[in-house]
């Protein structure tokens, strides 16, 4: 099974803090050494990337197994929940993407000071999720005179009125979605990008243009710039 997966091991650049810078260093000086993180989710960004993010962020090396739909039945049932993505870690498993992400995002120092602060977080990350849901729900519909309706009512109201909040939220926080700093929403918000793009379009997400400032900003953090 391991054979037929395609695995990228991911190690770099390390960002301000301290204990990152020291974490980079040691997965410079020992490249060989076994990620001490396991990713296992479709070779696709879909649930998987917004903990793709946290990890380049934080320049924490991890192991990508990229699981193809064909492999997956097999590996279905030995799955805790039968879903993706799973973390691997001290040869535990878990399940949960926002769990993962509320995880790594303490990790990589991205959450909150207090447990005020994580609230304003968590609530913003399940406001995304919300929409993300929303969305799932066009994609699945199998009736295709259905789903053009739906998709069409989709655009029209539940977009706008979670984009258009979404990017007053940021506008109000200093260009991030909470907290008016860096926190694991952003990088929550920019991983769930390619899965709203390829519903509503990139031009529709653009005209959002405090939530288009902090993609770009994002993706042009060390780390994570490509
Ligand atoms: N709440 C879970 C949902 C996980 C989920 O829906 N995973 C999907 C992929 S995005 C999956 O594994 N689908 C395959 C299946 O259910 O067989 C999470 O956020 O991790």
């Amino acid at each position: 099974m391991q054979r037929q997966l395609f695995v990228r091991f991911h190690s770099v650049a390390a960002i301000n803090a301290p204990t990152l810078a020291k974490r980079h260093l040691l997965s410079k000086f020992f490249p060989k050494m076994a990620p001490p993180y396991k990713l296992i989710y479709f070779d696709k960004p879909g649930r998987g990337e917004p903990i793709r993010l946290l990890f380049k962020y934080g320049g924490v090396v991890f192991e990508d197994v990229l699981i193809k739909r064909e492999d997956w039945a097999q590996l279905k049932q030995k799955t805790p929940f039968g879903q993706l993505p799973l973390l691997e870690h001290n040869g535990k498993r878990v399940n949960q993407s926002v769990s993962i992400c509320r995880y790594l995002g303490k990790l990589v120092k991205l959450a909150g000071k207090d447990d005020w602060e994580d609230l304003e977080i968590d609530a913003v990350v399940d406001t995304i999720t919300d929409l993300r849901a929303k969305i799932t729900i066009v994609r699945l519909e199998k009736n295709v005179a259905l789903k053009k309706t739906m998709k069409e009512e989709a655009l029209k109201e539940t977009v706008p009125f979670y984009l258009s909040r979404l990017d007053a939220l940021v506008q109000k926080n200093n260009g991030f979605l909470a907290l008016g700093r860096l926190t694991w929403a952003d990088l929550y918000f920019v991983g769930k990008i390619p899965i709203f793009s390829e519903f509503m379009g990139e031009d529709t997400i653009a005209k959002y243009t405090n939530l288009k400032a902090l993609i770009d900003k994002i993706h042009a953090l060390p780390g994570i710039k490509k």
